[in-house]
Protein backbone atom coordinates (compact mmCIF):
# COMPACT_ATOMS: atom_id res chain seq x y z
CA UNK A 1 0.00 0.00 0.00
CA UNK A 2 1.05 3.11 -1.10
CA UNK A 3 2.64 5.47 1.82
CA UNK A 4 0.66 8.91 1.11
CA UNK A 5 2.47 12.16 2.50
CA UNK A 6 1.10 15.43 3.70
CA UNK A 7 2.24 18.36 2.01
CA UNK A 8 5.35 19.51 3.64
CA UNK A 9 6.06 22.66 2.23
CA UNK A 10 2.17 23.97 3.06
CA UNK A 11 2.01 22.34 6.74
CA UNK A 12 5.85 24.12 7.05
CA UNK A 13 4.97 27.56 5.57
CA UNK A 14 1.82 27.76 7.89
CA UNK A 15 3.93 26.84 10.79
CA UNK A 16 6.06 29.54 10.47
CA UNK A 17 3.63 32.10 9.05
CA UNK A 18 1.65 31.52 12.40
CA UNK A 19 5.10 31.82 14.51
CA UNK A 20 5.32 35.58 12.43
CA UNK A 21 1.74 36.45 14.38
CA UNK A 22 2.13 38.28 17.98
CA UNK A 23 5.66 39.64 18.18
CA UNK A 24 6.64 42.04 19.72
CA UNK A 25 9.80 45.08 18.40
CA UNK A 26 12.32 43.02 19.89
CA UNK A 27 10.88 40.11 17.91
CA UNK A 28 9.74 38.39 21.07
CA UNK A 29 6.29 36.39 20.45
CA UNK A 30 3.84 36.12 22.77
CA UNK A 31 0.15 35.12 22.25
CA UNK A 32 -1.46 35.00 25.32
CA UNK A 33 -4.92 33.97 25.65
CA UNK A 34 -7.61 36.83 25.11
CA UNK A 35 -4.83 39.15 23.92
CA UNK A 36 -4.53 41.28 20.45
CA UNK A 37 -2.47 38.72 19.64
CA UNK A 38 -4.11 35.74 20.26
CA UNK A 39 -7.21 37.48 18.29
CA UNK A 40 -4.22 38.26 15.16
CA UNK A 41 -3.10 34.20 15.59
CA UNK A 42 -6.92 33.09 15.19
CA UNK A 43 -8.07 34.90 12.73
CA UNK A 44 -5.10 33.82 10.72
CA UNK A 45 -6.58 29.74 11.60
CA UNK A 46 -10.23 30.61 10.73
CA UNK A 47 -9.14 32.08 7.68
CA UNK A 48 -6.89 28.83 6.51
CA UNK A 49 -10.03 26.46 8.18
CA UNK A 50 -12.37 28.58 5.83
CA UNK A 51 -10.11 28.18 2.74
CA UNK A 52 -9.90 24.36 3.71
CA UNK A 53 -13.84 24.38 3.45
CA UNK A 54 -14.33 23.42 6.91
CA UNK A 55 -17.47 24.29 9.12
CA UNK A 56 -16.28 26.44 11.43
CA UNK A 57 -17.60 26.74 15.24
CA UNK A 58 -16.77 28.64 17.78
CA UNK A 59 -18.12 27.84 21.53
CA UNK A 60 -18.78 29.83 24.32
CA UNK A 61 -15.34 29.37 25.74
CA UNK A 62 -13.51 30.25 22.34
CA UNK A 63 -12.34 27.14 21.66
CA UNK A 64 -12.17 26.92 17.95
CA UNK A 65 -13.10 23.87 15.53
CA UNK A 66 -12.60 23.55 11.52
CA UNK A 67 -15.41 20.48 11.10
CA UNK A 68 -15.09 17.94 8.07
CA UNK A 69 -18.70 16.17 7.60
CA UNK A 70 -21.03 15.60 4.80
CA UNK A 71 -24.83 13.97 4.74
CA UNK A 72 -22.39 10.39 4.79
CA UNK A 73 -21.11 10.67 8.14
CA UNK A 74 -23.09 13.20 10.02
CA UNK A 75 -24.27 11.00 12.39
CA UNK A 76 -21.29 9.63 13.41
CA UNK A 77 -19.08 10.63 16.24
CA UNK A 78 -16.10 12.85 15.15
CA UNK A 79 -12.79 11.91 15.37
CA UNK A 80 -10.81 14.95 16.56
CA UNK A 81 -7.43 16.26 16.48
CA UNK A 82 -5.91 19.48 17.86
CA UNK A 83 -4.08 21.36 20.09
CA UNK A 84 -3.97 25.60 21.10
CA UNK A 85 -1.96 28.34 19.17
CA UNK A 86 -2.16 30.58 22.21
CA UNK A 87 1.74 30.77 23.72
CA UNK A 88 3.37 31.16 26.81
CA UNK A 89 5.85 34.29 27.27
CA UNK A 90 8.78 34.67 24.60
CA UNK A 91 7.78 31.54 23.01
CA UNK A 92 8.64 29.51 20.34
CA UNK A 93 6.66 28.85 16.89
CA UNK A 94 5.40 25.15 17.47
CA UNK A 95 3.90 24.13 20.87
CA UNK A 96 0.70 23.96 19.79
CA UNK A 97 0.64 25.68 16.84
CA UNK A 98 2.72 22.40 15.19
CA UNK A 99 -0.19 20.25 16.37
CA UNK A 100 -3.55 22.28 15.21
CA UNK A 101 -1.82 22.99 11.50
CA UNK A 102 -0.69 19.22 11.30
CA UNK A 103 -4.47 18.12 12.23
CA UNK A 104 -5.81 20.62 9.41
CA UNK A 105 -2.79 19.65 7.31
CA UNK A 106 -3.98 16.12 7.26
CA UNK A 107 -7.61 16.89 6.94
CA UNK A 108 -6.69 18.90 3.72
CA UNK A 109 -4.59 16.16 2.41
CA UNK A 110 -7.67 13.18 2.78
CA UNK A 111 -10.09 15.99 1.46
CA UNK A 112 -7.60 16.48 -1.67
CA UNK A 113 -7.40 12.35 -2.13
CA UNK A 114 -11.29 12.69 -2.28
CA UNK A 115 -10.82 10.25 0.89
CA UNK A 116 -14.84 9.92 2.21
CA UNK A 117 -14.14 9.14 5.76
CA UNK A 118 -17.21 7.02 7.77
CA UNK A 119 -17.18 9.96 10.38
CA UNK A 120 -16.53 13.54 10.41
CA UNK A 121 -13.11 14.89 11.32
CA UNK A 122 -12.69 17.63 13.57
CA UNK A 123 -9.49 20.09 14.10
CA UNK A 124 -9.93 21.80 17.38
CA UNK A 125 -7.73 24.75 18.88
CA UNK A 126 -8.51 25.19 22.38
CA UNK A 127 -8.52 28.35 24.23
CA UNK A 128 -5.68 29.62 26.75
CA UNK A 129 -3.99 25.75 27.22
CA UNK A 130 -0.88 27.60 28.35
CA UNK A 131 -2.55 29.04 31.23
CA UNK A 132 -0.28 31.74 31.54
CA UNK A 133 -2.82 35.10 31.80
CA UNK A 134 -5.48 32.55 33.21
CA UNK A 135 -5.29 29.44 35.68
CA UNK A 136 -5.54 26.86 35.24
CA UNK A 137 -4.17 25.25 31.78
CA UNK A 138 -5.60 23.59 29.92
CA UNK A 139 -8.87 25.54 30.11
CA UNK A 140 -10.44 25.19 27.32
CA UNK A 141 -10.21 21.58 27.07
CA UNK A 142 -11.19 21.47 30.89
CA UNK A 143 -14.72 22.89 30.07
CA UNK A 144 -14.96 21.53 26.57
CA UNK A 145 -14.73 17.92 28.49
CA UNK A 146 -17.01 19.30 31.38
CA UNK A 147 -14.16 19.81 34.15
CA UNK A 148 -15.29 23.07 34.79
CA UNK A 149 -18.59 25.32 33.85
CA UNK A 150 -18.19 27.68 31.52
CA UNK A 151 -19.43 30.35 33.32
CA UNK A 152 -16.63 29.73 36.13
CA UNK A 153 -14.33 29.80 33.73
CA UNK A 154 -15.26 33.14 32.08
CA UNK A 155 -15.52 34.28 35.37
CA UNK A 156 -11.43 33.93 35.90
CA UNK A 157 -9.06 36.86 36.55
CA UNK A 158 -6.01 36.74 35.01
CA UNK A 159 -2.80 38.08 36.14
CA UNK A 160 -3.61 41.63 34.69
CA UNK A 161 -7.02 41.95 36.18
CA UNK A 162 -9.70 41.54 33.33
CA UNK A 163 -11.42 38.44 32.89
CA UNK A 164 -11.22 35.85 30.39
CA UNK A 165 -14.88 36.25 29.27
CA UNK A 166 -14.51 40.19 29.23
CA UNK A 167 -11.36 39.39 26.68
CA UNK A 168 -13.19 37.01 24.79
CA UNK A 169 -15.89 39.41 23.73
CA UNK A 170 -13.45 41.59 23.25
CA UNK A 171 -11.67 39.80 20.67
CA UNK A 172 -14.40 38.38 19.27
CA UNK A 173 -14.02 34.97 20.09
CA UNK A 174 -17.19 34.61 22.76
CA UNK A 175 -18.52 31.97 20.70
CA UNK A 176 -22.46 30.38 21.29
CA UNK A 177 -21.83 26.61 20.63
CA UNK A 178 -21.82 25.03 23.98
CA UNK A 179 -18.75 23.38 24.59
CA UNK A 180 -18.98 19.79 24.70
CA UNK A 181 -20.98 19.57 21.65
CA UNK A 182 -19.70 16.76 20.26
CA UNK A 183 -18.14 14.13 21.67
CA UNK A 184 -15.28 12.53 19.97
CA UNK A 185 -15.09 8.98 19.19
CA UNK A 186 -11.43 9.75 19.93
CA UNK A 187 -9.36 12.32 20.25
CA UNK A 188 -5.45 12.41 18.73
CA UNK A 189 -2.93 15.44 19.78
CA UNK A 190 0.20 16.00 17.10
CA UNK A 191 2.89 17.66 19.60
CA UNK A 192 6.75 18.29 19.94
CA UNK A 193 7.90 16.78 22.95
CA UNK A 194 9.75 19.45 24.52
CA UNK A 195 11.94 17.83 26.43
CA UNK A 196 15.04 15.57 25.76
CA UNK A 197 14.51 12.19 25.43
CA UNK A 198 13.09 11.31 21.71
CA UNK A 199 16.59 12.89 20.41
CA UNK A 200 19.29 11.93 23.00
CA UNK A 201 17.95 8.48 22.38
CA UNK A 202 17.74 8.67 18.90
CA UNK A 203 13.92 8.23 18.18
CA UNK A 204 11.49 9.97 15.40
CA UNK A 205 8.29 9.62 17.54
CA UNK A 206 7.13 8.81 20.91
CA UNK A 207 3.64 6.92 21.35
CA UNK A 208 2.94 8.78 24.32
CA UNK A 209 1.53 6.55 26.54
CA UNK A 210 0.43 8.30 29.89
CA UNK A 211 0.95 12.34 31.06
CA UNK A 212 1.76 13.15 34.27
CA UNK A 213 0.18 15.29 37.11
CA UNK A 214 0.16 18.74 37.79
CA UNK A 215 0.17 20.80 40.72
CA UNK A 216 -0.39 24.91 40.60
CA UNK A 217 -0.16 26.94 43.84
CA UNK A 218 0.49 30.62 44.46
CA UNK A 219 1.99 31.07 48.04
CA UNK A 220 1.80 34.62 49.57
CA UNK A 221 4.09 35.58 52.07
CA UNK A 222 3.57 38.66 54.30
CA UNK A 223 6.45 39.58 56.37
CA UNK A 224 7.34 43.63 57.89
CA UNK A 225 9.20 45.83 55.88
CA UNK A 226 12.22 47.17 57.66
CA UNK A 227 15.23 49.36 56.36
CA UNK A 228 18.11 46.72 55.23
CA UNK A 229 20.79 48.67 56.65
CA UNK A 230 19.73 49.19 60.63
CA UNK A 231 17.94 46.00 61.18
CA UNK A 232 19.88 43.24 62.67
CA UNK A 233 18.91 39.37 61.40
CA UNK A 234 17.44 38.12 64.66
CA UNK A 235 14.96 40.46 64.32
CA UNK A 236 13.93 40.49 60.67
CA UNK A 237 10.57 38.82 59.24
CA UNK A 238 11.35 38.90 56.02
CA UNK A 239 9.25 37.90 53.20
CA UNK A 240 11.67 37.55 50.76
CA UNK A 241 13.88 35.41 52.76
CA UNK A 242 11.26 33.11 53.51
CA UNK A 243 10.26 32.81 49.47
CA UNK A 244 14.02 32.07 48.89
CA UNK A 245 13.96 28.89 51.15
CA UNK A 246 10.79 27.59 49.70
CA UNK A 247 12.58 26.96 46.19
CA UNK A 248 15.83 25.33 48.31
CA UNK A 249 13.97 23.29 49.97
CA UNK A 250 11.97 22.03 47.14
CA UNK A 251 15.14 21.49 45.06
CA UNK A 252 16.56 19.14 48.04
CA UNK A 253 13.15 17.52 48.61
CA UNK A 254 13.42 16.47 45.16
CA UNK A 255 16.62 15.80 45.07
CA UNK A 256 17.08 13.17 48.45
CA UNK A 257 13.62 11.57 46.57
CA UNK A 258 15.72 10.67 43.81
CA UNK A 259 12.18 10.51 41.89
CA UNK A 260 10.52 11.55 38.69
CA UNK A 261 8.74 14.88 40.64
CA UNK A 262 9.53 18.05 39.03
CA UNK A 263 9.37 21.79 40.86
CA UNK A 264 9.07 25.09 39.23
CA UNK A 265 8.98 28.70 40.76
CA UNK A 266 7.91 30.35 37.38
CA UNK A 267 7.15 33.93 38.93
CA UNK A 268 8.28 35.41 42.33
CA UNK A 269 7.27 39.39 43.30
CA UNK A 270 8.62 41.16 46.18
CA UNK A 271 6.52 44.47 48.11
CA UNK A 272 8.11 47.23 48.10
CA UNK A 273 10.32 45.64 45.45
CA UNK A 274 13.07 48.60 46.81
CA UNK A 275 16.91 47.81 47.08
CA UNK A 276 17.00 49.01 50.86
CA UNK A 277 13.90 47.42 52.44
CA UNK A 278 13.28 44.11 53.61
CA UNK A 279 10.41 43.13 51.60
CA UNK A 280 7.20 42.90 53.66
CA UNK A 281 5.88 40.83 50.66
CA UNK A 282 6.91 37.89 48.34
CA UNK A 283 3.67 36.86 46.06
CA UNK A 284 4.97 33.65 44.07
CA UNK A 285 3.93 30.61 42.32
CA UNK A 286 4.48 26.68 42.88
CA UNK A 287 4.17 24.37 39.72
CA UNK A 288 4.65 20.39 41.14
CA UNK A 289 4.55 17.56 38.93
CA UNK A 290 5.00 13.87 39.40
CA UNK A 291 3.84 10.89 36.72
CA UNK A 292 2.55 8.88 40.38
CA UNK A 293 -0.90 10.80 41.91
CA UNK A 294 0.06 9.47 44.97
CA UNK A 295 4.44 10.82 44.75
CA UNK A 296 2.33 13.91 43.64
CA UNK A 297 -0.29 14.50 47.10
CA UNK A 298 2.71 13.71 49.18
CA UNK A 299 5.02 16.79 47.38
CA UNK A 300 2.07 18.79 47.79
CA UNK A 301 1.85 17.35 51.94
CA UNK A 302 5.95 17.97 52.12
CA UNK A 303 5.33 21.57 50.70
CA UNK A 304 2.43 22.91 53.10
CA UNK A 305 4.70 21.12 55.86
CA UNK A 306 7.44 23.13 55.50
CA UNK A 307 5.76 26.48 55.19
CA UNK A 308 3.33 26.09 57.89
CA UNK A 309 7.57 25.42 60.03
CA UNK A 310 9.29 28.55 58.40
CA UNK A 311 6.25 30.67 58.90
CA UNK A 312 7.58 30.20 62.71
CA UNK A 313 10.92 30.17 61.97
CA UNK A 314 10.95 33.85 60.03
CA UNK A 315 8.08 35.19 61.72
CA UNK A 316 5.85 36.10 58.56
CA UNK A 317 1.79 34.64 57.32
CA UNK A 318 1.69 32.14 54.71
CA UNK A 319 -1.38 32.10 52.57
CA UNK A 320 -1.67 29.62 49.74
CA UNK A 321 -4.46 30.08 46.54
CA UNK A 322 -4.59 26.68 44.48
CA UNK A 323 -4.59 27.87 40.91
CA UNK A 324 -4.68 24.09 38.96
CA UNK A 325 -5.01 20.27 39.97
CA UNK A 326 -4.82 17.59 37.25
CA UNK A 327 -4.17 14.10 38.15
CA UNK A 328 -2.30 11.65 36.14
CA UNK A 329 -3.68 10.45 32.79
CA UNK A 330 -3.26 6.87 31.00
CA UNK A 331 -3.87 7.61 27.37
CA UNK A 332 -5.46 4.76 25.07
CA UNK A 333 -3.45 1.70 24.21
CA UNK A 334 -5.29 0.89 21.06
CA UNK A 335 -4.40 4.62 19.83
CA UNK A 336 -1.00 4.27 21.08
CA UNK A 337 -0.55 0.79 19.44
CA UNK A 338 -1.79 2.55 15.90
CA UNK A 339 0.81 5.30 16.41
CA UNK A 340 3.48 2.47 16.49
CA UNK A 341 2.16 0.06 13.75
CA UNK A 342 2.76 3.67 11.91
CA UNK A 343 5.82 4.57 12.53
CA UNK A 344 7.07 0.76 12.09
CA UNK A 345 4.95 0.75 8.67
CA UNK A 346 7.15 4.27 7.71
CA UNK A 347 10.62 2.96 9.29
CA UNK A 348 10.32 5.63 11.69
CA UNK A 349 12.10 4.59 15.23
CA UNK A 350 9.07 4.81 17.83
CA UNK A 351 9.40 4.44 21.91
CA UNK A 352 6.45 4.59 24.62
CA UNK A 353 7.07 7.49 26.75
CA UNK A 354 5.22 9.86 29.53
CA UNK A 355 4.57 13.57 28.99
CA UNK A 356 5.78 15.70 31.16
CA UNK A 357 3.96 19.12 29.99
CA UNK A 358 0.31 19.14 30.31
CA UNK A 359 -1.56 18.84 27.18
CA UNK A 360 -4.80 19.39 26.17
CA UNK A 361 -5.29 15.86 25.54
CA UNK A 362 -5.04 15.51 29.53
CA UNK A 363 -8.55 16.66 29.32
CA UNK A 364 -9.98 15.05 26.52
CA UNK A 365 -9.04 11.87 27.69
CA UNK A 366 -12.23 12.21 30.21
CA UNK A 367 -14.40 11.60 27.12
CA UNK A 368 -13.17 9.79 24.55
CA UNK A 369 -10.12 7.50 23.62
CA UNK A 370 -7.14 9.93 23.35
CA UNK A 371 -3.51 9.76 23.20
CA UNK A 372 -0.66 11.95 21.99
CA UNK A 373 1.94 11.43 19.40
CA UNK A 374 5.61 13.43 19.89
CA UNK A 375 8.14 14.59 18.06
CA UNK A 376 11.53 15.26 19.14
CA UNK A 377 12.76 19.02 20.54
CA UNK A 378 16.23 19.93 19.22
CA UNK A 379 18.53 20.29 22.98
CA UNK A 380 14.98 19.48 24.53
CA UNK A 381 14.46 22.99 24.52
CA UNK A 382 10.74 24.69 24.79
CA UNK A 383 8.61 27.28 26.40
CA UNK A 384 11.79 29.21 24.67
CA UNK A 385 12.70 30.60 21.54
CA UNK A 386 15.16 28.56 20.56
CA UNK A 387 12.50 25.69 20.48
CA UNK A 388 13.26 24.04 17.08
CA UNK A 389 12.09 20.48 15.44
CA UNK A 390 13.25 19.85 12.11
CA UNK A 391 11.26 19.58 9.10
CA UNK A 392 11.47 15.89 8.33
CA UNK A 393 10.99 15.34 11.98
CA UNK A 394 7.66 17.52 11.55
CA UNK A 395 6.64 15.96 8.74
CA UNK A 396 6.91 12.13 9.88
CA UNK A 397 4.71 13.30 12.93
CA UNK A 398 2.09 14.39 10.35
CA UNK A 399 1.88 11.41 8.49
CA UNK A 400 1.90 9.00 11.32
CA UNK A 401 -1.31 11.05 12.55
CA UNK A 402 -2.49 11.02 8.88
CA UNK A 403 -2.09 7.36 8.88
CA UNK A 404 -3.83 7.11 12.36
CA UNK A 405 -6.78 9.51 10.99
CA UNK A 406 -7.17 7.16 7.73
CA UNK A 407 -7.25 4.24 10.12
CA UNK A 408 -10.04 5.57 12.83
CA UNK A 409 -11.99 7.26 9.99
CA UNK A 410 -12.25 4.54 7.98
CA UNK A 411 -13.77 2.54 10.56
CA UNK A 412 -17.56 3.24 11.04
O1 LIG B 1 2.20 23.74 31.61
C1 LIG B 1 2.22 22.94 30.67
O2 LIG B 1 2.74 21.86 30.78
C2 LIG B 1 1.59 23.33 29.35
O3 LIG B 1 2.55 23.96 28.57
N1 LIG B 1 0.44 24.17 29.55
MN1 LIG C 1 1.50 22.80 24.22
MN1 LIG D 1 3.30 24.96 26.35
Amino acid sequence: MPLHSIDAARLIGRILALGEIGRDPQGQLTRLAGSDSDRAGRDRLVGWLTDAGLEVVIDRIGNIFGIWRDETNAGEAPLMLGSHIDTVINAGVYDGCYGVLAALEVIETLKERGATPARPVIVAAFTNEEGVRYAPDMLGSLVYAGGLSVEAALSIVGTDGTTLGEELERIGYAGSTEPGFARPHAYVELHIEQGPALEREGFAIGAVENLQGISWQRITVDGVANHAGTTPMAMRRDAGLAAARVGLFLREHITRSNGPSVATIGTMRFEPDAINVIPSRAVFTVDLRDPDEDRLQALEMALADFLVRIGAEEGVEISVERLARFQPVTFDQGIVEMIEASASTRSLKSRRMTSGAGHDAQMIARIAPTAMIFVPSRDGISHNPREHTEPADLVAGANVLLDVVERMARSG
